[in-house]
């Protein structure tokens, strides 16, 4: 197999600041839920993915609209990156009537066809045969999308992970298989897991190239994102990268984590992937401190606006709950 091309990616100076945007706007988006599930406003499940923004935003940045993501319960902000408004989005938290799933499901497998978005299921790990049968399907068809299919660590010790890591390889389909690890599976760390350090090393097992990268650094998930890219594009298949992370928060709202320790928290907490690209940006002088105000605004206004559109709709009525149904 050719080795992953290390594209250089230039990025322009509104391009870097997007990037900055959708970072700000996904952390946002999940500190207000989590504030919100407090104040018992809303239905879903809500697991939020804050400490691990910068493998949404580098793996989503510059997707085509026709290529599909299969994202998991923690990224929700792959949703509005891939176009969901956050108004939708929220209202899909409040099960109300304007969510994407109209009130009859939590968020976590709703899925937006005319945007790329295939909708989860809740068993781990089934999401990825599903991406492979995208990834078929675009072979077949001789288009050049692409899939992004997200999984945890602990997803990739399911069989349903090596048999579609298996059948990608075979088929050289187009997929990026993008392992968020954020080191513990609910409450089991990741060493009790897997005897290997890498998942990154399992894609060798299928015949094709896996990397294990900084999960916190936005601008290496976007090379490497843009490497897999290019290679599953030109028909070279599949890769694996495994983006290594941390959640801040318990596996849901409801868990405290007591299992993990402050200090380890606190140390990953030092690798935070927002001041870490805010520093690097202000260092290049793209990112000025009016820039910083202006954005944080921008989301600010986006997250109240869609807060207020998620309260003000309307539930779900009872006669509807079987509507859109098909078998
Ligand atoms: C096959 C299966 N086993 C167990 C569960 C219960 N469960 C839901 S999420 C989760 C932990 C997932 O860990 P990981 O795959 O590492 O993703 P993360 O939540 O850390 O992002 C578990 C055990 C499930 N949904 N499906």
């Amino acid at each position: 197999m050719p080795p992953i091309k290390r594209t250089k990616f230039k990025l322009s100076h509104d391009q870097l600041l997007e990037m900055f945007y959708w970072l700000k706007l996904i952390r946002g988006f999940d500190e207000r839920l989590s504030t919100l599930v407090k104040q018992a406003k809303v239905r879903s499940g809500v697991y939020t993915g804050i400490g691990q923004e910068a493998i949404i935003v580098g793996t989503c940045f510059g997707l085509r609209k026709e290529d599909y993501i299969c994202p998991l319960h923690r990224d929700l902000g792959a949703f509005l990156m891939k176009g969901v408004t956050a108004r939708a989005m929220m209202a899909q938290m409040f099960g109300k009537q304007t969510g994407l799933s109209k009130g009859r499901d939590s968020a976590l497998h709703s899925g937006v066809s005319e945007l790329g978005i295939f909708g989860n299921t809740s068993m781990l790990g089934a999401n990825l045969p599903v991406a492979a049968g995208l990834g078929l399907t675009f072979k077949m068809e001789k288009t050049n999308h692409v899939v992004v299919a997200y999984f945890g660590e602990g997803a990739s010790n399911v069989g349903d992970f090596h048999e579609a890591l298996n059948i990608a390889g075979v088929q050289h389909l187009p997929i990026l298989f993008i392992c968020e690890n954020n080191q513990y599976a609910y409450s089991v760390p990741v060493e009790k897991s897997m005897a290997i350090d890498d998942v990154a090393d399992r894609a060798a097992s299928y015949g094709f190239d896996g990397v294990a990268i900084n999960g916190n650094d936005v601008l290496a998930v976007y090379q490497a994102t843009q490497g897999a890219l290019a290679r599953a594009r030109g028909g070279d298949g599949p890769t694996l990268i495994e983006c290594k992370t941390y959640r801040w928060h318990g596996h849901s709202e409801h868990d405290k984590a007591f299992y993990r320790t402050n200090e380890e928290l606190e140390m990953w907490k030092s690798r935070d992937p927002i001041p870490t690209f805010t520093t690097y940006l202000k260092g290049v002088h793209v990112l000025t401190d009016d820039h910083e105000k202006d954005i944080e605004n921008r989301v600010k206004t986006t997250i109240d606006d869609a807060v207020d559109f998620a309260t003000n709709s309307p539930d779900p009525n009872p006669e509807d709950a079987v509507t859109d149904l098909y078998a």
